[in-house]
C-alpha cells in the first residue's frame, strides 16, 4: 500500500492517478477540512479532467485520512516554502512529514519525496531527522527523490506523458519505485542519485524563468524605442536555433517565481544571470503598472476606479493566486494610492482582495480600460464585450485595433 502525504496541487493528482492505475492509496493530509472535502465526493481545486480522475480513484479504492499509515512505501508531496530574505528553501514540512512517517513505517520503507528541494537539503535536513529518529539509511529506512515536474493546467496529461527523475542512495531502490511510477507514467524514467536529481529539478525551473526574463527585457527594450516585441520575438523564433518565449506582466506560481531563488541563497557569487533574471521578472508587475499609468494619461483617465485588471490566478485556466503578478501589482498600486483597482476573475468565486467583482458584466460596465492580466479561455471567448472598451493587452490574446500591448 502506498501512503501519499501531503494531498494539495502535486500529491492529490499523483494520488489519483496512482489508484486509478490499480495500486492500493491512502491519502493523508494534516488539512481536516480538506480530507473532509475530499471524503464528501468533492476536488479541493480546478484542474482540466482532475474529476473524471477523482472518480476513477473512487471507485479504485482510494481513501483519505488525516493519520499516517502503517506500511512500506511513502511518497512525499508537502510545501516547501522559502525563505524571501535568506533565499533558501524551508524543509520544516518536509521533516515534520518524515518525523511523523518515522512514527508508523515499517522497517524497510522507502520514503518517496517529490516535493521540489534545493540541491542538498535532504543531506542538510531529511538525513539528519531520520538519523535523530534512530533510523540506520539504507537498512531501515531507504530514500529517494522522485520531483515532480506537472504543468498546472495540464496535469493530468503530464502525469501520464512526463519524463522522470528519480534520485536513489541505491540503484536497486530507484529501479524498485521506479516500478511503482511506471504503473502510470508512460514517459522515460531516469534512476540517478538524490543530489542529481535535487538539482535536475531546481535548475529545469531556472531555465524557464532565465528564459521568460530574456522575454521581458526584450519587452523593456522594444517599449522604449517603440517596437513591437511580439512581431521581432517571432521573426527572430523563425531561426532554427532560436525559441524566445514570451513576456507578460510577471511570473508567478510557486514554482518558476521561488525555485531559481534557491540556486541564488547558495551560489551568491556565482548565479549571477539567474539573480538577474529573478529581479527582472520580478520587476514586471511595476513595469505594467507605470504603463497603465501612461495609457490611462493618453486616454485622459484620472480615475482609477475606471480602471480594471481581469485575471488573479498567476497563469492562465487556473485557480492558483499564488505569487499572482496581478496581486504583486494591486500591493504596489494600493502603496500609491487610497482605492484599490476593480479586478475580477472567474476562477475565484470568493474575494481574495478588495474591490473584486464576481460578475464579468458588471465589471466591465464599471470600467473604461481593462488590463488583461491573465488571459482565460473566458476572455478569449468573449472579446466582442471589450468592444468599445480601452484595452491593455499583457498577455497578447486580444486583437481587438487599438488594443495597447506590453
Ligand atoms: N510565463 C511567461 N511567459 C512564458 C511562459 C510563462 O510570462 O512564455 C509565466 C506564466 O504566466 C506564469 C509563470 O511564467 O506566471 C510560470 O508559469 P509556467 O506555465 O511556465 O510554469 P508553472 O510554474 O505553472 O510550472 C512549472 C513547470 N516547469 C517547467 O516548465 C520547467 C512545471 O513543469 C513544473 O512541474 C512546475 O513549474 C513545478 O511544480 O515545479
Amino acid at each position: 500500500m502506498i501512503n501519499v502525504i501531503g494531498l494539495g496541487y502535486i500529491g492529490l493528482p499523483t494520488a489519483l492517478m496512482m489508484a486509478s492505475h490499480g495500486l492500493e492509496v491512502i491519502g493523508t493530509d494534516y488539512n481536516k477540512e480538506l480530507v473532509a472535502t475530499l471524503n464528501v465526493g468533492k476536488t479541493t481545486f480546478k484542474e482540466e479532467g482532475l474529476e473524471e480522475l477523482f472518480n476513477l480513484a473512487l471507485n479504485a479504492g482510494i481513501k483519505f485520512t488525516t493519520e499516517y499509515q502503517v506500511t512500506d512505501t511513502y511518497i512525499v508531496s508537502v510545501p516547501t516554502p522559502y525563505d524571501k530574505f535568506s533565499k533558501k528553501v524551508d524543509a520544516c514540512y518536509v521533516v515534520s512529514a518524515i518525523k511523523s512517517i518515522m512514527d508508523v513505517c515499517l522497517k524497510g520503507a522507502t520514503v518517496v519525496i517529490e516535493s521540489t528541494v534545493s540541491p542538498g537539503t535532504i543531506d542538510k535536513y531529511v538525513r539528519p531527522a531520520l538519523q535523530q529518529c534512530g533510523y540506520v539509511i539504507g537498512e531501515d529506512i531507504n530514500l529517494v527523490h522522485a520531483p515532480e515536474r506537472i504543468i498546472p493546467g495540464n496535469m493530468i496529461y503530464e502525469l501520464l506523458h512526463n519524463n522522470r527523475t528519480i534520485g536513489a542512495d541505491d540503484k536497486s531502490i530507484g529501479e524498485k519505485v521506479k516500478k511503482i511510477y511506471t504503473s502510470f507514467c508512460q514517459g522515460e524514467i531516469v534512476v540517478t542519485d538524490i543530489r542529481t536529481a535535487e538539482m535536475t529539478k531546481v535548475v529545469e525551473n531556472t531555465f524557464r524563468a532565465v528564459n521568460i526574463a530574456f522575454a521581458n527585457e526584450l519587452a523593456k527594450i522594444c517599449r522604449h524605442d517603440n517596437m513591437d516585441v511580439y512581431e521581432i520575438i517571432s521573426i527572430c523564433n523563425m531561426h532554427p536555433r532560436v525559441n524566445i518565449l514570451q513576456p507578460g506582466p510577471g511570473v508567478g506560481g510557486h514554482c518558476i517565481s521561488v525555485d531559481p531563488w534557491f540556486l541564488v541563497g547558495d551560489y551568491p557569487s556565482l548565479a549571477k544571470v539567474i539573480d538577474e533574471a529573478m529581479k527582472t521578472n520580478d520587476g514586471m508587475p511595476d513595469f505594467i503598472l507605470n504603463r497603465i499609468y501612461e495609457i490611462m494619461k493618453e486616454n485622459n483617465i484620472s480615475d482609477f476606479s475606471r480602471v480594471g485588471l481581469y485575471g488573479l490566478s498567476y497563469k492562465e485556466n487556473v485557480d492558483d493566486s499564488r505569487e499572482s503578478p496581478t496581486l504583486q501589482l494591486l500591493e504596489s498600486q494600493e502603496r500609491h494610492l487610497a482605492i484599490p483597482l476593480k479586478t475580477y476573475d472567474p476562477y475565484f468565486e470568493h474575494d481574495i482582495v478588495p474591490n473584486q467583482y464576481h460578475e464579468f458584466d458588471k465589471f466591465l460596465g464599471d470600467i473604461d480600460l481593462i488590463v488583461i492580466m491573465v488571459s482565460h479561455n473566458q476572455i478569449k471567448e468573449n472579446m466582442n464585450k471589450l468592444k468599445g472598451k480601452i484595452v491593455f493587452d499583457t498577455r497578447r490574446c486580444c486583437d481587438l485595433p487599438g488594443t495597447y500591448k506590453i
